[in-house]
């Protein structure tokens, strides 16, 4: 494959309602896209920074920064035989794992584009739909959040996470859980606790969730397994886990049982297949985050949750759920019993939307190789 160009764009995008975490609340999204030319087929990778550096160290901001600075003007006119090979090409860049996933994951569609295969296809996948699940934000009062549920599972969605912190808790969950007695409840509480709070922690043991994802440090394996020992819901990792190393650790020390993959925080598909295989290799069932992505994010977490270790709901859901408009063609859309189709078209399986794309557009970066800049 050779770089013919690069173009990073920075769309804004307003998401139908506002989303609160125990971090913040955000509706006003700094998508950015990027679009790589290879051998003439173009592909699409979309970079899942929020626009704060609260989930991880991340901002749309610094990911504009080390995709132009550091990332397009060496890729410009490369010949790379494997999308595969773009960590080891870029291995000197430590961390921003965000930006390097969405670089990378546009020379995957594209690679999968000239195969003439659909990207799941390429990257080991085997299942044809995939479960989903929804996550709900943090609500003033626990009636709302009933009634939501309740919407959501007349839309056929499989399992129901809800946004959780210190004093938004207990009540939230025991009502939904007391709503629907027999549904996959989870919560997750994006590091809202600490070690000191396990009494507290262990309260939720009663509800019969199907997880707690992320209670305490973003960064702390080791405090998870001390929280692990002293608890029966699983706990399942999400900010902690950065690559098939740390997948390794945690499930070693036995931090966790469920691990959370985005293709964003670990930086791309070819390691978020490597903390798959980790996974499935000692039997641990992974399921796909989503980071409140446009289309072209949304398509990339469809082709990684069709890898058969994801055995459990995901967090990718409907276009219609977060976009008056989204993107692609077509959107994404949820059968009623809660599936999403993996799409049989090459690459990410669906056609970037360039018109809507340019009106969303407020900054735009071009490279070419020998060009310094455009
Ligand atoms: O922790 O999974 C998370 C959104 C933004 C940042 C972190 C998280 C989330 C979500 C939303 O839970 C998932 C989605 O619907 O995209
Ligand atoms: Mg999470």
């Amino acid at each position: 494959m050779k770089v013919e160009s690069l173009c990073l764009r920075e769309l804004r995008m307003r998401l139908k309602s506002p989303f609160e975490t125990s971090f913040g609340v955000t509706q006003d999204r700094r998508i950015l896209l990027v679009e790589i030319v290879c051998d003439g087929v173009s592909g699409w990778g979309e970079i899942t920074a929020g626009e704060t550096p609260s989930f991880n160290s991340e901002t749309t901001e610094t990911a504009w920064h080390v995709v132009s600075e550091f990332i397009a003007p060496r890729l410009a006119g490369k010949q790379l035989d494997f999308a595969r090979d773009f960590p080891t090409l870029f291995a000197g860049i430590r961390g921003h794992q965000m930006a390097k996933a969405g670089v990378e994951n546009a020379l995957w569609d594209a690679e999968a584009k000239q195969a003439n295969v659909p990207l799941a296809k390429l990257i080991g996948g085997t299942l044809e739909r995939i479960a989903c699940g929804v996550s709900l934000g943090i609500r003033s009062d626990a009636k709302a959040l009933v009634a939501t549920v309740e919407k959501e599972l007349a839309s056929g969605y499989r399992r129901i996470k809800l946004k959780i912190k210190p004093g938004k808790d207990l009540e939230f969950v025991a009502a939904v859980r007391h709503a629907f007695p027999e549904i996959l409840l989870s919560v997750d509480a994006n590091s809202a606790y600490t070690l000191a709070d396990t009494p507290h922690l262990k309260r939720l043991d009663q509800f019969n969730l199907l997880m707690i994802e992320q209670p305490l440090g973003w960064d702390d394996i080791y405090s998870h397994a001390r929280l692990q020992g002293q608890l029966e819901t699983a706990i399942c990792l999400d900010e902690c886990i950065t690559n098939a190393q740390h997948a390794a650790s945690a499930l070693e020390l036995r931090a966790c049982r469920i691990i959370n993959i985005k293709l964003g925080r670990v930086g791309g598909h070819t390691e978020a297949r490597k903390v798959h295989d980790v996974c499935r290799s000692v039997g641990i069932p992974v399921w796909c985050g989503g980071m409140l992505e446009a289309g072209v994010g949304r398509a990339h977490n469809i082709a990684m949750s069709a890898l058969p270790g994801f055995t459990l709901p995901g967090d990718v859901s409907a276009s219609q759920r977060y976009w008056h408009e989204d993107i692609i063609e077509p959107e994404v859309t949820v059968s009623p019993d809660g599936t999403i189709a993996v799409s049989g078209e090459p690459g990410i399986g669906c056609a970037v939307r360039r018109e809507l794309v340019e009106t969303l557009t407020v900054r735009r970066r071009d490279w070419k190789p020998g060009s310094i800049t455009a």
